[in-house]
């Protein structure tokens, strides 16, 4: 069956990256049937085949079992292809890019945030939730995910005085684009434009009250998303957005909003020399001794740049906790793999003929 272009033409709408060599192979498939997941509930899933079109459906077996992994799910932003005739889903498509964390609590589980994201938006009120550490976090995520972090500082109006500047300096030489935003102003707000053209998808990430739904609103031009004032004393929010939204903008590219995040643990697999501190990684490399643990050794590149205030302590510092943090995760997650390998190969030989009997069944 041939795509017609008008199906082809509405996927584009919803951020089917069409011009991407990647997608070569995928843009063989069937228009018709390739749906976009835009909202995921209990239950199942909301998927869109155009703006305007969305329809719960139906996943597959596998993804509902307890055993299977949430990152092998679908997410918000994945591709899926749809059965003709009805509407289940049959799978999961190739993803460019997927975001995640850690889930909270001890079980090293994954929780995808949004996949076959270009941009994630990492959005800090420039109040008192501004916090140059955290942003430092979500950075280590987002390099781990594929898609390229964009720093969108809000609430310029209320606190154009806040020298954010010197405090994001070892960010900023990472080459992370930085932009300050009033989140309710419309020209403010279209300094953002570059990054969500057609065929762009942008994620939109950050503690509850920074203004990611103020910001999807201004982009939008109506007041899609419900938005709460933060709390006085300390400007946190109310957690206000409960649900992921993927929401096609006039701007030609898509956007999801998110719900305010408490915490955000590194899953493990982020690499902390990759890309979020390349200044620390470039100053290890000249230290004396390969092995430095840039402590108390002759020739530390570290501790003289230290030293001299050419490196912030705050910035070194989170670099090791980060480091640590990931390492934990790393090890924790190996581990937790070996364990279930090991329950898998014992019921496998403790229930050979009850096991066959359900897989039958399935
Ligand atoms: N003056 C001003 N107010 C802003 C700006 N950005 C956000 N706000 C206000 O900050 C409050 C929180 O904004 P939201 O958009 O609800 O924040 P959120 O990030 O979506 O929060 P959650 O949905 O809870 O995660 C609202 O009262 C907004 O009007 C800004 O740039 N300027
Ligand atoms: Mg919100
Ligand atoms: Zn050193």
């Amino acid at each position: 069956m041939q795509p017609s272009p008008d199906a082809r033409q509405q996927l584009l709408a919803l951020g089917w990256p069409d011009d991407a060599p990647a997608c070569a192979a995928l843009n063989e498939l069937p228009a018709g049937r390739i749906a976009r997941v835009s909202a995921q509930h209990r239950s199942g899933y909301i998927v869109a085949t155009a703006i305007g079109r969305e329809f719960p459906a139906q996943a597959l077996a596998a993804w509902t079992r307890r055993d299977c992994a949430p990152e092998n799910r679908p997410a918000i932003g994945d591709w899926v292809l749809l059965e003709s005739a009805r509407d289940q889903i049959v799978a999961l498509l190739p993803r460019r890019s997927l975001l995640q964390r850690a889930a909270a609590g001890e079980s090293y589980r994954r929780q995808p945030i949004a996949a076959n994201v270009d941009i994630v938006f990492v959005v800090s009120g420039l109040d008192l939730d501004f916090n140059p550490r955290r942003l430092e976090r979500y950075l280590v995520l987002v390099q781990a995910s594929g898609a390229q972090p964009v720093l969108v500082l809000t609430k310029l109006d209320l606190h154009a005085d806040v020298d954010a500047d010197a405090q994001l300096a070892g960010i900023a030489a990472q080459g992370v684009p930085i932009v300050r935003v009033n989140a309710k102003d419309p020209a403010s707000v279209s300094a953002l434009h570059p990054w969500l053209g057609a065929g762009r998808s942008v994620v939109l990430v950050g503690s509850s009250g920074a203004g990611k739904s103020t910001l999807t609103n201004t982009l939008l031009g109506t007041q899609k998303m419900k938005t709460a004032a933060v709390r006085a004393h300390d400007a946190r929010g109310r957690h206000t957005t409960t649900h992921r939204a993927l929401i096609p903008l006039p701007q030609g590219g898509v956007l999801i909003d998110s719900p305010g995040m408490r915490e955000l643990k590194p899953t493990g697999e982020e690499a902390i020399d990759a890309g979020a501190f390349d200044d620390i990684v470039a100053l290890t490399a000249q230290c004396r001794f390969r092995d430095c643990a840039h402590g108390a050794e002759p020739g530390c590149a570290v501790r003289a740049a230290l030293d001299a205030g050419t490196l912030d302590p705050a910035r070194f510092a989170n670099y090791r906790k980060l480091g640590a943090e990931v390492a934990a995760a790393a090890q924790g997650f190996a581990a937790q793999q070996a364990r279930r390998a090991e329950g898998r190969a014992k019921a496998a030989t403790a229930r050979p003929r009850a096991r066959d009997k359900y897989r039958r069944g399935a």
